[in-house]
């Protein structure tokens, strides 16, 4: 059968990567466009002809693969589209939407070979585990399968069709994971949900051994220009033991600089190995400033003392860092924001990644702003088309809020900026602010990769219209 996988982003998609590879091994024909929007995707299908259409998506994108679905329903009825997906994977009932025909929930590397088998025999698929359908207008969600626990039986993920594009394979930042799944439970993630859909929950989180992920990164910087390594693992550092047996090798083997995401609270010795081993950026979550907040309503389990000690050490082991906050969660004032803010000027933040709280369905923090009548509703239009725009959520201080998400960066970063800066916040919120943010993403984004600014300028035209599509108003 020929598969064509469809995106709107430039960026090589893991999910792809992996079902990509797994239906090859079965003897399926493979490709991936990026297609910016619905016309490029109509376009890629007629070229390419495919069987099935496969889209592999988060909540933002739903709008662009709603559309292009549609479209490709509309000319092409007897091709299959299938959805995949961090998104589709806690929303079976996508299912119903004009023009998507199945999906697949959870992991989808074996479920996806077993329904190629099928719609290549032209039998049926609907005793499928994973896979969600309608018939005869009903939702039908069938049984999840247990969760793969040798991840090493997986082939190396399937990067040559993201390749052929010479964006991607120039890149000089390139892209692993090393496991699968994270034992935490914070509920504005998707990983609680996602492991409750599993028979086998207790084996959520795995690893691939440090000799298939060697080969990985081996393989890749044999054939594609690579000088930083990211892992994008949920958190790298969560076996110590196998963290020490990569990291050996990786030093012998590979020797490039990595970036990593950790969980405030690591230890000592992990901050060494880390730094001793080539790390230039380690990525963390400090979410709220708020202890209360942050433990109570998002259930981060991670406490003040453990940020402000792990960036100490993290400063000790001349190691870089970035944090991760959340700005105009349910219920926030502008004094709870400035205690975000002023957390990451304790520390002496050398990098802040802030986002704005999208209420997507389903997640339980969703559920309780609804409940608390902060939310009128939670439909396609109350989400943003990415975190870092304005939510839908009733709140007075919100647009002051949604400004200080502009200026986090440098207030964070340079604190005397305060005089300046935090009085432009009472402001309407302004387009200019959004390109002065624009200028601080990218400097940040410099920062924690070191990529050139000839490559940040490649980049910036490739990513230019979604950033200009957060700056609707989207309340
Ligand atoms: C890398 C990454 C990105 C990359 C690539 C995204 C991608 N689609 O792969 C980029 C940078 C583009 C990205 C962007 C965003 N991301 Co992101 N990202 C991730 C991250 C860290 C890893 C994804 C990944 O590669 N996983 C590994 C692969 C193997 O797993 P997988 O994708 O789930 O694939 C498996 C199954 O889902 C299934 N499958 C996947 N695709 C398909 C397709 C078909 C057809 C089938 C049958 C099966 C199938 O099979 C795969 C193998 O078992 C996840 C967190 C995580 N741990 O997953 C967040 C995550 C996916 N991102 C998230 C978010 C919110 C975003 C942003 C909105 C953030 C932002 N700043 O705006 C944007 C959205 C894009 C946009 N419009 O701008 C959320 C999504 C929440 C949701 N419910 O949708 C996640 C889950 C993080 C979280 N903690 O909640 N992200
Ligand atoms: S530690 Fe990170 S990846 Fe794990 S559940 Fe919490 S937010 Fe999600």
């Amino acid at each position: 059968m020929r598969f064509l996988f469809l995106q709107n982003i430039w960026r090589e998609y893991f999910g792809v990567m992996h079902v990509g590879a797994a239906l090859r091994a079965a003897g399926h024909e493979v490709e991936v466009r990026v297609a910016p929007d619905a016309r490029r995707a109509l376009s890629a299908v007629a070229t390419l002809q495919p069987d099935v259409v496969g889209f592999s998506f988060t909540n933002c994108e739903q709008q662009y693969v709603l559309d292009a679905a549609a479209m490709i329903k509309r000319v092409a009825p007897h091709i299959t589209i299938l959805a995949g997906g961090a998104h589709p994977s806690l929303h079976p009932e996508l299912a119903r939407r004009a023009g998507i025909d199945i999906v697949c929930r959870g992991e989808g590397d074996a479920a996806i070979v077993e329904l190629a088998d099928r719609l290549q025999r032209g039998v049926s698929y609907h005793d499928v585990r994973n896979l969600a359908f309608t018939v005869d207008g009903e939702l039908v969600v069938n049984p999840a399968r247990p969760l793969l626990e040798e991840l090493d039986r997986l082939p190396l993920p399937w990067r040559e069709g993201y390749y052929r594009y010479k964006f991607l394979r120039d890149n000089p930042v390139k892209f692993f994971f090393t496991s699968r799944g994270c034992p935490f439970s914070c509920n504005f993630c998707f990983n609680s949900a996602l492991r409750e859909l599993a028979p086998n929950r207790k084996k959520y989180v795995r690893h691939f051994s440090p000799e298939w992920v060697l080969d990985d990164l081996t393989a890749v910087r044999d054939r594609w220009p690579m000088k930083i390594v990211r892992f994008e693992d949920d958190v790298f550092t969560l076996d110590r033991d196998w963290l020490e047996r990569l990291l050996t090798q990786y030093t012998r083997r590979i020797g490039l600089p990595y970036i990593c995401y950790v969980r405030a609270g690591i230890d000592e010795e992990t901050i060494r190995l880390l730094a001793q081993t080539g790390c230039r950026t380690v990525l963390f979550g400090i979410e709220t400033g708020d202890e209360k907040r942050r433990n109570g309503m998002l259930k981060k389990g991670v406490t003040n003392e453990q940020i402000v000690a792990t960036a100490a050490l993290l400063h000790k082991h001349r190691l870089h860092f970035f944090t991760t906050n959340i700005l105009a969660l349910p219920h926030e004032t502008w004094d709870d924001a400035l205690t975000t803010l002023r957390l990451n000027q304790q520390i002496r933040v050398p990098d802040a990644w802030c986002s704005i709280f999208q209420p997507y369905a389903g997640l339980p923090l969703t559920e309780r702003a609804v409940a608390e009548g902060l939310l009128p509703r939670v439909d396609d239009d109350t989400v943003g088309t990415n975190t870092f725009a304005a939510n839908a959520l009733l709140n007075p201080d919100a647009e002051r809020i949604f400004n200080l998400h502009k200026f986090f960066y440098p207030l964070a970063r340079w604190p005397r900026l305060e005089k300046y800066l935090l009085p432009l916040t009472k402001l309407r919120p302004n387009r200019l602010f959004h390109y002065l943010w624009l200028v601080f993403y990218v400097y940040s984004y410099r920062q924690h990769t070191g990529v050139s600014w000839r490559r940040i300028a490649v980049e910036g035209m490739h990513w230019f219209r979604q950033f200009l599509s957060t700056m609707g108003p989207q309340r």
